[in-house]
């Protein structure tokens, strides 16, 4: 007992005692698996440049941009729907850090370098690189960012025409004068996923070949944006319209005349969301809203595959930025932070909980930079068949699997500081708010598991022979390591379980497959980032924590799918005990 000469609290003195901040250092830097990843992919020709430059950017994001982060979620969109005399104006509102946003993102060109493809088959890696690093201090401008590429990649796939080249020529241009971003409007009040069903928005043909649309979009995004893509049924001269998938065409539009005002669109309202608070997300009456359809008639969601192709990687590297980010946090304060006679870093079970947080997040960036190195082959046309299987198949599955880690690690995050983890004014429950968005915009963890069985089927089981014959070839190369033993077998025992899982359940009614699609998902994912591990873990410069990330990963149950036999729940009599375990208690 310390006998205190004089009181530390009383009145105004509230004691001696500050516990310093986490503080954020160049994230480049910081990233030993991104620059192990650099080091070990990137050809000699452009290694020299690209790390530079995001070294470079690492700097601006600590000294201006991160603190611009924080403004955006202070400060957060408003609409005004009436001026003081009473006449409808409906401006949005957005503070000058998220304007300054923009003109960052153009000038570090984190859409151009997608398109100017300088280092070739290296761009997407490099400028997702880029946005990796962008992503948890940029207020959530990644969001029209994410659609912005969407929309250049939708315009490029369908071929340039005179509407929308000067468009592409923008939303690609590291000009902040002329760079515009754009919205993605598919959600409506009866479907978000049901897109098909859900879409009343319909497309009247005006005497000059354009349309005038008239619906209520229920979730638009970014709506401060210069131009939109967004799906609505064409109506022939009697007023009637296709219903389902096959009547939905895509039109392109510009938001705004040369006074700034809307053209043909009410913004209704502002949603009041749990977060993605910086970005103004608004539900819009379409009243004579112009657009040019960009689609052939009836393949407007076939059209739009494209930008749901880019905007779900992007939101895949979001949520392995913020993955990342929560971890550079948390043992930094690990260092500073003083309990029980040491410092938290010195707490072995604190320690062992932020190793498995790492874990989780390396495997997650693994298979994010690979779906980044698929894309890049691909827009280079460089893709094997069995590259463009796998693009295809990885790029739902690693959507939903990191948007379910990132929840999960950034609260674990949270914890790791405490009480303060809690408190608003640190900026970390931001985190954690903008994770949970991850699982559901973009589509949900069930649609895109009914997404993975889509390309499965569609592509006649060549995807999934994809997937086996890549795995199988990685493991192949580390089987002389014998570090690295206990991985390559669990990863080899969760593949022929896998595929005795296929090969039974294709013999079985849609029913059952359909109830497997998540596990099937979450089993594909898993081996697939595992397998990648080990991959990384063989390579001559790898170090001992590659090798013991991969063996922690692999401990865990890497094919979730089971038959009934295995306890598996997927038969005939399933649903019906789903519900009623779901449903026990509830009346009608
Ligand atoms: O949430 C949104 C914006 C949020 C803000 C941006 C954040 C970005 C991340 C930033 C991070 C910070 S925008 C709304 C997103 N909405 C969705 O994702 C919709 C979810 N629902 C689906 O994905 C459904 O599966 C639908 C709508 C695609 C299902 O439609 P259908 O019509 O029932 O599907 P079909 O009939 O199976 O497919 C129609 C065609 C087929 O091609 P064809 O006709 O040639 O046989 C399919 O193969 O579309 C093709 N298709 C695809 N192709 C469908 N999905 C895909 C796909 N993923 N890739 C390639
Ligand atoms: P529902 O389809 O009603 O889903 C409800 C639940 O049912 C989910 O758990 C889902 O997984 C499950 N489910 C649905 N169908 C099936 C099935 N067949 N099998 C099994 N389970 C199923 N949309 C845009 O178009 N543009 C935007 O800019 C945009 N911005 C958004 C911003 C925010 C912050 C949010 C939260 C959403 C935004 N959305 C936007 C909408 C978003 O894309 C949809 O909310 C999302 O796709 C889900 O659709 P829904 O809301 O209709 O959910």
């Amino acid at each position: 007992r310390e006998a205190a000469e004089q009181p530390i609290f009383f009145r105004s003195s509230i004691g001696s005692f500050f516990q310093e901040r986490p503080q954020i250092s160049n994230p480049f830097y910081e990233d030993a698996l991104l620059q192990k990843y650099l080091k070990r992919n990137l050809p000699f020709e452009v290694k020299d440049a690209i790390k530079a430059d995001l070294a470079r950017f690492g700097e601006r994001l600590v000294s201006e941009v991160d603190a611009l982060g924080r403004q955006c979620e202070k400060n957060p969109p408003h609409l005004q729907q009436y001026d003081a005399w009473g006449h409808r104006v409906d401006r949005i509102f957005t503070c000058p850090a998220w304007n300054r946003m923009k003109e960052i993102s153009a000038q570090e060109g984190l859409i151009a370098a997608g398109y100017e493809r300088v280092h070739g088959e290296w761009s997407r890696v490099y400028q997702m690189s880029k946005i990796y690093l962008y992503s948890p201090s940029a207020g959530l401008y990644t969001c029209p960012l994410a659609m912005t590429d969407g929309a250049a990649k939708v315009i490029e796939s369908l071929g340039m025409t005179e509407i929308t080249e000067n468009a592409f020529q923008r939303l690609t241009s590291r000009d902040p004068q002329q760079f515009w971003t754009s919205g993605q409007w598919m959600t409506e009040r009866k479907g978000g996923s049901d897109v098909g069903s859900g879409t009343e928005t319909i497309a009247h043909k005006q005497a000059d070949g354009t349309y005038k649309l008239y619906g209520y979009k229920w979730f638009t995004s970014a709506t401060d944006a210069n131009m939109t893509l967004t799906l609505a049924r064409v109506a022939d001269p009697e007023g009637h319209t296709l219903q389902g998938s096959r009547g939905l065409s895509l039109f392109f539009a510009t938001l705004r005349d040369e006074k700034g005002e809307l053209k043909g669109i009410e913004v209704q309202r502002l949603k009041d969301k749990l977060g993605t608070r910086q970005v103004p997300t608004a539900e819009l009456l379409l009243d004579g809203f112009p657009a040019h359809r960009i689609s052939a008639e009836g393949r407007g969601v076939a059209s739009i595959a494209s930008m749901l192709t880019i905007t779900r990687i992007h939101n895949t590297v979001s949520a392995v930025a913020a993955m990342r980010r929560i971890i550079q946090l948390g043992r930094e304060y690990a260092k500073k932070r003083f309990v029980f006679g040491k410092f938290l870093k010195e707490h072995s079970l604190h320690v062992q909980t932020m190793a498995r947080m790492e874990v989780e997040t390396r495997a997650a960036f693994l298979l994010m930079m690979e779906v980044c190195r698929l894309l890049g082959r691909e827009e280079n046309g460089l893709a094997s068949p069995l590259e463009l299987h796998l693009l295809r198949l990885l790029t739902p599955v690693a959507k939903l699997y990191t948007g379910k880690q990132a929840v999960s690690v950034v609260s674990e995050g949270l914890e790791c500081f405490g009480g303060q983890g809690y408190m608003e004014d640190t900026g970390l429950p931001t985190m954690l708010r903008d994770a949970q968005v991850l699982t559901i915009w973009e589509g949900t963890t069930n649609i895109l598991s009914l997404d993975v069985l889509r390309c499965m089927i569609k592509s006649h089981g060549q995807v999934l022979e994809a997937f086996f014959t890549d795995v199988k070839e990685k493991l192949r190369t580390a089987k002389g390591k014998s570090a690295l033993r206990p991985a390559v077998t669990a990863i080899d025992g969760a593949l022929i379980r896998l595929g005795s899982f296929v090969q039974t359940s294709t013999q079985r009614l849609p029913s059952y497959t359909e109830l497997a699609a998540r596990d099937l998902a979450f089993s594909i994912a898993r081996i697939y980032m595992g397998a990648l591990m080990v991959d990384q873990a063989a390579w001559e410069g790898a170090s001992q924590t590659d090798i013991y990330a991969t063996l922690r990963w692999c401990e865990q149950d890497l094919c979730c799918v089971a038959t009934k036999e295995q306890n598996g729940c997927y038969d005939s009599e399933s649903p019906a005990a789903d519900t009623a375990l779901v449903y026990e208690g509830m009346p009608g």
